[in-house]
């Protein structure tokens, strides 16, 4: 039995070694990006067995980030490399302050050739917990709405929880279509971790009541509205709390902090922990992601959460 399973792409990340507009970048560090693999990664360092269905292209970049996401203990049973398809890449830019902008070269990415039909069932039977995100439909809409639904339903019918992070990329689909497809998903959702922006694209509204009251309508049990360096308000079953955020020592960058946020709520909520437990982990996490460069390199072990925390005593000699 799997704890987690999740879907997506995953590119070669360009990460600058200098800050400041991208054109004059001209060195860059090769490191791995992608939503859902930063978060089954994130989920891998806690200790939850997770598993990630992908496609990279057969070639040295798709062969590097499958080494790199087996590396991390995560089951890629259900990654497959394809031929004539090259792996997908984004070039960062990264502002002084931490935060930045991505260039996307994945029009043709692996993943285009995942179909229902080529789908491991078997996977998403055998988990906790389903956990999709907005970026993987965002880049194929039509077949992978599809995709995603015939998930959903599977998951449905074989008592697997099912949690969404909207995560929009306007690079990627506009707000009209990103919003019709993300409701689609929503009848089948039992946990929401959304940013504020994406709670109003989604429900013309961020205020915690009213997105409680939508999450109602779809009788989705577990809400998190992550607000970046604000902290993050939280509701499962009825209660419901606002949690500031750990601010980090040096904001370095902030791009993984909310799929950091995500493996570290979908953690605590399978341990059955407070929801006040729930989130202060969950926001340390994101704290612990944006004072490291790359978009998952500061995900942390299990471990190295409890000392953040002071739940457990920091030996570092
Ligand atoms: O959430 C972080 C990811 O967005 C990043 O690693 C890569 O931009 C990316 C994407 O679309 O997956």
């Amino acid at each position: 039995m799997r704890d987690v399973v999740t879907i997506g792409d995953a590119m070669i990340t360009f990460d600058p070694s200098q800050k400041g507009p991208m054109r004059y970048a001209d060195a860059f560090k090769r490191k791995v990006g992608g939503a859902e693999m930063n978060f089954a990664i994130g989920c891998a360092r806690l200790g939850l067995a997770t598993g990630w269905i992908s496609r990279l292209g057969n070639d040295e970049f798709g062969r590097y980030i499958y080494n790199f996401v087996r590396g991390e203990g995560v089951d890629v049973s259900s990654v497959k490399l394809e031929d004539g398809y090259p792996t997908s890449l984004n070039f960062k830019e990264i502002r002084e302050d931490g935060s930045g902008r991505t260039f996307y070269y994945r029009e043709n990415s692996p993943t285009t050739t995942l179909t229902i039909e080529s789908l491991d069932e078997h996977v998403i039977k055998t988990s906790k917990v389903l956990h999709i995100t907005g970026v993987f439909p965002a880049i194929d809409k039509e077949k992978n709405v599809e995709l995603i639904e015939h998930m959903l339903k599977l998951a449905k019918a074989n008592e697997v929880l099912v949690s969404l992070d909207p995560n929009i990329r306007l690079k990627l689909w506009n707000r009209d279509v990103a919003k019709e497809a993300l409701t689609r998903f929503l009848p089948y959702v039992d946990i929401l971790l959304t940013g504020e922006d994406e709670a109003e694209l989604l429900f013309d509204t961020s205020l915690p009541e009213e997105v409680i009251k939508e999450c109602r309508k779809y009788e989705i049990t577990a809400l998190a509205i992550k607000r970046g360096d604000s902290g993050a308000f939280g509701y499962v079953d009825g209660s419901s709390l606002e949690v500031p955020a750990i601010q980090p020592k040096k904001v370095v960058d902030t791009v993984g902090a909310g799929d950091g946020f995500d493996a570290g709520f979908i953690y605590g909520y399978l341990q059955g922990w407070s929801l006040e437990k729930i989130i202060r982990f969950a926001n340390t996490i994101g704290s612990m992601v944006v004072s490291v460069e790359g978009d998952n390199e500061g995900l942390p072990l299990l471990d190295e959460v409890l000392m953040q925390l002071g739940e457990k005593e920091l030996v570092e000699r």
